[in-house]
């Protein structure tokens, strides 16, 4: 019989790749979406005959408690979440709710009404904040530096509080930034390769941005999808470190997305105060060691590939 895995967040950026992944290995994939005015599928376009939805909000439990009995799946990937960091300095109690409270309720829901299923927890590098140590690793301490990051650090210790308590299959990704061209348009990435597709086009006359120094270790989203799904395929449930394990500069990145084009990042990004942060995370870089060794995980994109796959997807999007 075919296994069966629930996606909250299955219309972002990780749960597109992760559905896609999911149908090509025989999965039967609920997606959990909340109810929206307009249409938030255009990611998921492609596979949506594929996929079975189910309404429900992580901010109210009786909807998660229906989707998980609707389901009833063998998997639960818990993407969903409020996952911009300036949007968290603006509403920093409803992403409290939504990327940490959220976590709670839907390990709840699971605890009652699948509590065989495996789960998935997306957590992420911006726990490590102000870095205690470099490169992070799965036993490196926190320090948030953001509301996002605080509510991001409670989900992951009530992931593994559940783990512990009830004996739950939960399992904590901790990954690094991962891009590719389904990224959200205000992320810094996905913001350079548009403006650079813009500009070459003729479509805009500059690119403003925040800081150029801030150093981030990216990774290619088709690529992190894959070892979430490992994660679930272990025998013990663990938390494990995503990363490539090497820096990039936001400078570096805007030189080689111009460059791409034939351009120099220096005649068009202007620095704007509006896109600098409360609390910045200066530099981010991951030891994958643990999901290398236990996992058989490894990335496959390089950071020159991820930029120049980026600017190419952006330039055709606009007819360029
Ligand atoms: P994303 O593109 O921003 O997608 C977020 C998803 O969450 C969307 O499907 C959104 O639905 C859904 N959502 C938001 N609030 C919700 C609510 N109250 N109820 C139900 N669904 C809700 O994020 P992503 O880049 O794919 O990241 C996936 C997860 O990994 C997130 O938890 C993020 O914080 C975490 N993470 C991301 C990275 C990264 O570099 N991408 C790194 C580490 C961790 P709508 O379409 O309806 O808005
Ligand atoms: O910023 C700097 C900014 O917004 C990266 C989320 O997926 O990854 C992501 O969080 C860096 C920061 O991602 C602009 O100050 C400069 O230092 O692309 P970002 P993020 O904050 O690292 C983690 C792992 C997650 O978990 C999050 O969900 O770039 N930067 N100028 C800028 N950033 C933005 N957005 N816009 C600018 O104009």
């Amino acid at each position: 019989m075919a296994k069966s895995a629930l996606i909250t967040g299955i219309t972002g950026q990780d749960g597109s790749y992760l559905a896609e992944y999911l149908l090509d290995l025989g999965y039967d994939v609920f997606g959990m979406v909340r109810r929206s005015s307009t249409e938030t599928l255009e990611r998921i376009e492609h596979i949506k005959n594929k996929i079975e939805f189910v309404q429900a909000d992580l901010l109210d439990q009786a909807s998660l408690d229906k989707a998980l009995q609707t389901s009833s799946p063998d998997e639960i990937y818990n993407l969903a979440a409020q996952s911009f960091v300036p949007t968290s300095w603006s509403q920093p109690v409803l992403t409290a709710e939504f990327t940490g409270l959220g976590v709670t309720r839907i390990l709840e829901s699971m605890r009652h009404f699948a509590p065989d299923a495996k789960f998935y927890q997306a957590s992420s590098s911006e726990m490590y904040g102000k870095v205690r140590e470099v490169p992070q690793t799965e036993m490196t301490p926190f320090h948030p530096r953001s509301p996002y990051a605080v509510a991001k650090a409670y989900g992951h210790h009530i992931t593994v509080n559940y783990r512990e308590s009830y004996n739950l299959f939960a399992a904590s990704g901790i990954l690094f930034n991962h891009e590719s061209p389904r990224r959200g348009r205000e992320f810094v990435t996905r913001k350079i390769t548009d403006g650079v597709a813009r500009i070459k086009l003729g479509l805009a006359e500059n690119l403003a941005l925040g800081t150029l120094d801030a150093q981030r270790d990216w990774g290619f989203a088709g690529d992190y999808v894959r070892a979430m799904h490992l994660m679930l395929q272990q025998d013990q449930p663990d938390d494990f470190v995503v990363a490539t394990g090497s820096t990039h500069s936001v400078r570096e990145f805007l030189e080689i997305a111009f460059d791409h084009v034939g351009l120099k990042y220096e005649d068009y990004v202007v620095q704007d105060p509006r896109y600098m942060r409360p609390a910045e995370v200066d530099q981010l870089i991951g030891d994958n060691s643990k999901a290398r060794q236990i996992l058989g995980w490894e990335p496959t994109v390089t950071f020159e590939q991820l930029v120049k796959m980026m600017v190419d997807s952006d330039l055709q999007l606009l007819g360029g």
